[in-house]
């Protein structure tokens, strides 16, 4: 009995000495909390299936132990009726949790049902390689171009996004399969070669949250440690046209910036400035 005992009370213990999930163990989007729902729900049914097994075994061994050495063995050559309820019973549940998790699936893997699918929303492109994170934004109050455009504006290893609104990246890979990582919302997407994958996620907060590589990916792969910055939209905004400035790039949304001699990206840039 040690053991099962052992493993309900560490069951018990883990979410509040921070075993649990990541962050304080609540999820910080939405989509998250319904994904930790899922997995308490699951959790919840493995643990009723895990009690009852042992205690079914526990009886099977006090049964046997408490037979007089001169009773005979009992012999079974299986149960049709044990068999066809324990066959039963796990395809039922199954059936339910696969039945019962298809939305939250949807809601987070296909693209016609993310949220954040009208225009602003698709906000960077983030491409992964050994060993960083690329991010490109467009121009702010200009919509994402699926290629690179002069004018793009670049950082590494930090992602920006506006609080409370759903928004949009395109991932992909410039070498090996890396994976895109956030843990305090629960999502996890992986980068494949050759491929754009458009994921949506959705921050409560604004805050610091860590962004991770979730695939060994080569030698430095604990090096891709990254942040997702949450800001206010009023802060995101400000903060956008900063980086425009420091970029020297026209932001649509305000009054372009004096022409810079020689930047080719100068006409493409003012023309949604106009
Ligand atoms: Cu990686």
């Amino acid at each position: 009995m040690f053991w099962p005992v052992l493993a309900l009370y560490i069951c018990w213990v883990a979410p509040t000495l921070g075993w649990g999930f990541p962050g304080d163990g609540v999820s910080d989007s939405p989509i998250g909390k319904r994904i930790d729902h899922l997995f308490w729900l699951i959790m919840a049914i493995t643990t009723g299936v895990f009690v009852l097994t042992q205690i079914a075994m526990g009886y099977a061994l006090w049964k046997a132990s408490t037979k007089k050495p001169e009773e005979p063995a009992q012999h079974f050559h299986g149960s049709h009726t044990l068999e066809v309820i324990w066959t039963v019973i796990p395809g039922a549940l199954l059936l339910f949790i696969a039945f019962y998790q298809m939305d939250v699936w949807a809601d987070f893997r296909l693209k016609s049902r993310a949220p954040a699918t009208k225009s602003g929303s698709l906000i960077a492109e983030v491409t992964a390689r050994q060993f960083e994170w690329r991010i490109r934004y467009p121009v702010p109050g200009k919509d994402l171009s699926p290629t690179p455009v002069p004018g793009d504006m670049y950082d590494v290893n930090e992602l920006i996004i506006p609080a409370k609104t759903p928004v949009m990246i395109y991932l992909r890979t410039d070498d090996v399969q890396h994976s895109f990582f956030l843990p305090t919302l629960r999502i996890k997407q992986d980068a494949i070669p050759g491929k754009v994958i458009p994921i949506w996620f959705e921050a409560e907060e604004p805050g610091s949250y860590p962004l991770l590589c979730a695939e060994l990916c080569g030698w430095g792969h604990y090096k891709m440690g990254g942040k997702l910055t949450v800001l206010s939209q009023e802060d995101y905004t400000a903060r956008m046209q900063k980086m425009a400035q420091d970029f020297g790039v026209a932001s649509a949304a305000s009054t372009p910036a004096a022409p810079t001699p020689g930047v080719a990206s100068t006409s493409q840039t003012q023309e949604g400035a106009n």
